[in-house]
């Protein structure tokens, strides 16, 4: 699930009341406006009490020696996140960079490479996410990609170009909205996975509900029925 969220109190209450239903939870730790390690501590001990991985949405894009270093820094995401995600548009070493971050604090991690996004007009042509699963094939760091939610048929040609091997998330799905705000796109969950997709990633059809926990449970019902069908 995405955790959208501005502050750390916040995130905390998400994950104590959606833990049970999600797999990993998404953040953006660059928007949350009390950030302090010390703070953090508190979401990384919420996600590790409910077995949730901690997944960071930095969209890396730099070349690899920059990536490595943006992997510490004040948020230190190389010390809690378990996943991070990347864009491939500066080649396969930004990847490298990434995984020697985490190898620096004796950790391990996964990269989800974004082969294509959910939002309108994006520059993420087909030939672009055959590259990027290229890249993704070529390197043991890359456990998935993240898929555009929003369509079956992007969701399916991704699917069949990364194969059995590799995850596919999406973002863009919802179960109540077809359209987002600021160009962003949506698609039904249970679409996303039959069409190929492994995870529904979800933010605002969570967070935004007044009923957290139910709409969490929702959408793990509707992509493991999806699932079955598949
Ligand atoms: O193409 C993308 C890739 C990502 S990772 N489109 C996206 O929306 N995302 C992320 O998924 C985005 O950063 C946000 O955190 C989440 C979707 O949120 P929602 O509120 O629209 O469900």
């Amino acid at each position: 699930m995405a955790a959208d969220l501005p502050n750390v109190n916040e995130l905390v209450e998400l994950v104590t009341e959606v833990g049970d239903y999600v797999a990993a939870i998404k953040t953006h730790v660059d928007m949350v406006e009390d950030f302090s390690m010390d703070e953090w501590t508190k979401v990384i001990d919420a996600a590790k009490e409910r077995g949730v991985l901690l997944f960071e949405d930095r969209k890396f894009a730099d070349i690899g020696r920059v990536a490595q270093t943006q992997m510490g820094g004040l948020y230190d995401i190389r010390s809690w996140a378990d996943i991070v995600t990347s864009h491939s548009v500066s080649g396969p070493d930004v990847v490298d960079g990434i995984a020697a971050a985490w190898e620096g604090v004796e950790r391990i991690g996964g990269v989800l490479l974004l082969a294509q996004m959910s939002s309108r007009e994006n520059l993420l042509s087909q030939s672009y996410a055959k590259r990027t699963v290229e890249f993704g094939e070529a390197s043991p760091h890359v456990i998935g990609y993240i898929a555009n939610g929003s369509s079956s048929v992007e969701i399916e040609s991704l699917r069949s170009m990364a194969g059995s091997g590799k995850l596919v998330w999406t973002p863009g799905v919802s179960l109540t909205a077809a359209e987002g705000v600021l160009g962003q796109r949506y698609g039904n969950p249970n679409d996303a996975v039959r069409a190929g997709s492994d995870g529904v990633i979800v933010g605002t059809g969570i967070h935004g509900s007044g009923d957290r926990a139910g709409a969490a449970r929702e959408y793990a019902s509707a992509s493991w029925e999806a699932l079955l069908e598949r």
